[in-house]
């Protein structure tokens, strides 16, 4: 039995693209060679007082290794890229940049982007959701500009070098979805997504999360 055990959807609603926050912690896991266990939690379950005494707000993933219990994605990929080689760089500086780029991305850049999809889930009947989409697409155009500006023309956020920083951005980058006309609009940052998904621990972490799914579809 692999020492850690990480919670996802048993019914992820993304139906395996990925886009639900587990991906980033198996992603991590993968780039340090870690093995791990999934243990797939339904919407009941996840309200329920045994997960709740893990992850206090009720959701997924939550990361259990010996006696350490940890929740939130930020936390859950720093630890991993501390206890582990492969995520963060040795230089002093440039693992400080390196955790700057994973504040950015989760502090910065994904609010507007998680903002964005929940008025499209949510707000689409409301009176109001014609005015305020294109408020909402604004903060969203203008965060992947600026971002595009800095990457120029470097594969990673701090050059050569792929870290946690990286991980954690080209996850909260596809919440926008495949097809989306605003990452369209940013033809570098289109290519450093997929940059990151060519990964081969993003393939295998991409790969064990759409089995979750498929085996999810099985007729009984
Ligand atoms: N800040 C926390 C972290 O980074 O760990 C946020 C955790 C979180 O939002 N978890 C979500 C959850 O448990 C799943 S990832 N939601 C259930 C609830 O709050 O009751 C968010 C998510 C869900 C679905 C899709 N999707 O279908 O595309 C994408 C992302």
């Amino acid at each position: 039995m692999p020492a850690t055990t990480i919670t996802a959807f048993e019914r992820s609603p993304d139906r395996g693209r990925g886009l639900a926050r587990d991906m980033r912690v198996r992603w991590a896991l993968e780039e340090v060679g870690q093995p791990y266990g999934t243990r797939l939690v339904s919407f009941a379950q996840m309200k329920a007082p045994a997960h709740r005494a893990l992850h206090p707000f009720g959701q997924i993933p939550t990361y259990e290794e010996g006696s350490l219990a940890l929740f939130e994605t930020g936390a859950i990929v720093l630890h991993i890229a501390e206890s582990h080689a492969g995520l963060l760089p040795a230089d002093a500086h440039a693992r400080s940049r390196a955790i700057m780029w994973m504040f950015a991305a989760l502090n910065t850049v994904e609010p507007p982007i998680v903002e964005w999809g929940a008025a499209k889930i949510l707000e689409q009947d409301k009176p109001w959701y014609a005015q305020r989409q294109p408020l909402l697409d604004e903060r969203v155009r203008t965060r992947l500009a600026e971002l595009a500006q800095r990457l120029g023309e470097a594969d990673w956020l701090d050059g050569d070098t792929f870290s946690a920083g990286d991980l954690l951005m080209v996850t909260v980058l596809r919440r926008l979805g495949d097809a989306s006309p605003l990452l369209g609009e940013q033809p570098s940052l289109l290519a450093y997504i997929a940059r990151g998904e060519a990964r081969p621990a993003y393939q295998r972490a991409f790969a064990d999360q759409l089995a979750v799914f498929t085996a999810s579809q099985a007729p009984n």
